[in-house]
C-alpha cells in the first residue's frame, strides 16, 4: 500500500495548528498533529521540505520502519521541530492503520486497558475568589481532577491564567509579551491558594497545580514541602529537567507527587527520570515525542518502574493529537490522566471528531483509526496568524535562570 500523496496544511481558528494528511494509493488517508506552539512553521517545512519527498512510493502499512527511516536516517536526530514532524508522519500511519483494519486505533494497540479515559480540567482565576468560583464550576462539569492556577499578588500577569474574562490560551498574538516573575511572591502564595481550595472543597477532590518550570530545584523542594498538607494529585513541572539528577533534590525533601515531560521530546529527555524514579507520572504528548509508536516506549519503560502517563492536552495540541493521545491512554495499562483543555468551537468544526467527554471521562469513539477529520475548505479560510508565549524576566529585568 504505497503513499501517493502527503500534505501539511496550516490553519488558524482561532490559533495556529500544523496538519500532516498522508494519502495511499488506495485513497486512504491519515491524519497527524505537527503543531509546535509559536515555531509551527518551522515544522511545516521540515514536513514539507525535507520529509514529504521520503514518503512518497513508501509503504504506509511500515509504521516502525518508517519510525527508524525518519529518525535515524537524518543523522541529526531528536529536538522538538524533527521530532513533531516524525510524530505527524507516526501518527497519519497509525490512523491508515486503524481505517484499513476498519478497528479504532485503540484496538491495534492492544485493546481498552479501562472503561474510559479520566481526564483534568483547568480551574483559573486572577484571584483566589475567582480560582475558587472556577473549581466550583468545573466539578459542576463533572470533572474530579482539577488543575488549580491563580494571580500571584504583586506580579501583574501570571502565565497560565486567562486574561479579560477569555479562557487561558498559552500562545498570544501581536509580537512576544514579556512577563515578570518573582519567586518569593510564588512561594509565599501557592500554600495559601491550596489551604484555600481544600477549606472549600474537602479533601475527596484530586487537585493538581503547574509550576511551568518557574523554580530551582531547592526552590521546587520547598514548594512540595509546603503543599503537601494539601495532597496534590501532582505538582507539574518543578524545575526544568535539562539536568535530569535536579530532581533527586526535590525527591529527597518532599512527598508531593512530580509530573513531568511536556516539553520532552524522547525517550531520552526521561531515562533518568524514570529509571531512578524521580518523577511519578511522565507528560510525553504524541505530537511532540515521535508519535503513538514513540510514546509507547516510553510508557513501557515507565510501567518498570512504577511511573504512569499523564499526557499534556492543552488547546495547542489539535484535536488530531487529542483523539491519538486517547487512543494511547485507553490503551497502554499504566495509564494515570489526561490533560483536557477543550478547544473551541470554531476549532472543533474544522477538525470533526468522535471523541466525547462524559462525567469527568472522555472516549476516542469506535470508528476505525483514529475517528478525527479535517475540513480542509474551512481550514483554508484560517490562514496562519503568527502568536507566541510570554518571555518571562525577574523583576529586576534579569532574564530568569531556570
Ligand atoms: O505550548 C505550551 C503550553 O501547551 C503549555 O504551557 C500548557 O503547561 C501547559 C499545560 O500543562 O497544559
Ligand atoms: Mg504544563
Amino acid at each position: 500500500m504505497r503513499i501517493v500523496d502527503a500534505r501539511v496544511i496550516v490553519t488558524c481558528p482561532g490559533r495556529n495548528f500544523v496538519t500532516l494528511k498522508v494519502v495511499t494509493e488506495d485513497g486512504v488517508y491519515g491524519l497527524g498533529d505537527a503543531t509546535l506552539n509559536g515555531r509551527e512553521l518551522a515544522v511545516a517545512s521540515y514536513l514539507t521540505d525535507h520529509i514529504v519527498p521520503l514518503l512518497i512510493g513508501r509503504d504506509a502499512r511500515a509504521i516502525e520502519d518508517t519510525w527508524q527511516y525518519l529518525y535515524k536516517g537524518a543523522y541529526w536526530r531528536r529536538g522538538p521541530v524533527t521530532m513533531s514532524a516524525i510524530a505527524a508522519v507516526d501518527t497519519a500511519l497509525w490512523d491508515i492503520k486503524g481505517k484499513v483494519a476498519n478497528l479504532p486505533v485503540y484496538q491495534l494497540l492492544g485493546g481498552a486497558s479501562r472503561e474510559a479515559v479520566r481526564v483534568y480540567a483547568h480551574a483559573n482565576g486572577l484571584d483566589v475568589d475567582q480560582a475558587v468560583k472556577a473549581v466550583a464550576h468545573q466539578l459542576d462539569l463533572g470533572y474530579t481532577a482539577i488543575r488549580v492556577q491563580s494571580g500571584i499578588p504583586g506580579i501583574r500577569s501570571t502565565y497560565g491564567v486567562g486574561r479579560d474574562g477569555r479562557p487561558y490560551e498559552p500562545a498570544e498574538k501581536g509580537g512576544v509579551s514579556e512577563h515578570r516573575w518573582s519567586t518569593e511572591a510564588y512561594l509565599t502564595f501557592v500554600p495559601r491558594l491550596f489551604e484555600r481550595i481544600r477549606s472549600e472543597f474537602g479533601d475527596d477532590l484530586d487537585l493538581l497545580h503547574d509550576v511551568h518550570h518557574r523554580l530551582t530545584p531547592i526552590e521546587a523542594a520547598r514548594a512540595g514541602k509546603a503543599l503537601e498538607p494539601y495532597h496534590l494529585f501532582w505538582m507539574e513541572d518543578p524545575t526544568p529537567a535539562e539536568q535530569q539528577s535536579a530532581f533527586r533534590l526535590i525527591r529527597q525533601h518532599t512527598v508531593t507527587p512530580i509530573a513531568v515531560g511536556e516539553v520532552f521530546n524522547s525517550i531520552f529527555d526521561c531515562q533518568q527520570l524514570i529509571q531512578e524514579q524521580l518523577i511519578d507520572y511522565i507528560r510525553t504528548t504524541v505530537v511532540h515525542a515521535g508519535g503513538i509508536s514513540h510514546l509507547r516506549k516510553i510508557a513501557a519503560l515507565a510501567e518498570l518502574h512504577q511511573v504512569r502517563t499523564g499526557s499534556h492536552g492543552a488547546t495547542d495540541l489539535s484535536p488530531v493529537c487529542m483523539a491519538a493521545a486517547l487512543h494511547f491512554d485507553l490503551s497502554v495499562h499504566n495509564f494515570g490522566i489526561q490533560e483536557h483543555m477543550p478547544h473551541t468551537a470554531e476549532t472543533d468544526t474544522v477538525f470533526p471528531h468522535e471523541y466525547t467527554y462524559q462525567s469527568g471521562f472522555m472516549h476516542p469513539g469506535e470508528s476505525p483509526g483514529l475517528g478525527v477529520d479535517i475540513d480542509e475548505a474551512l481550514a483554508a479560510q484560517y490562514p496562519y496568524d503568527p502568536a507566541y508565549l510570554p518571555v518571562n524576566r525577574r523583576m529586576d529585568g534579569t532574564m530568569h535562570d531556570w
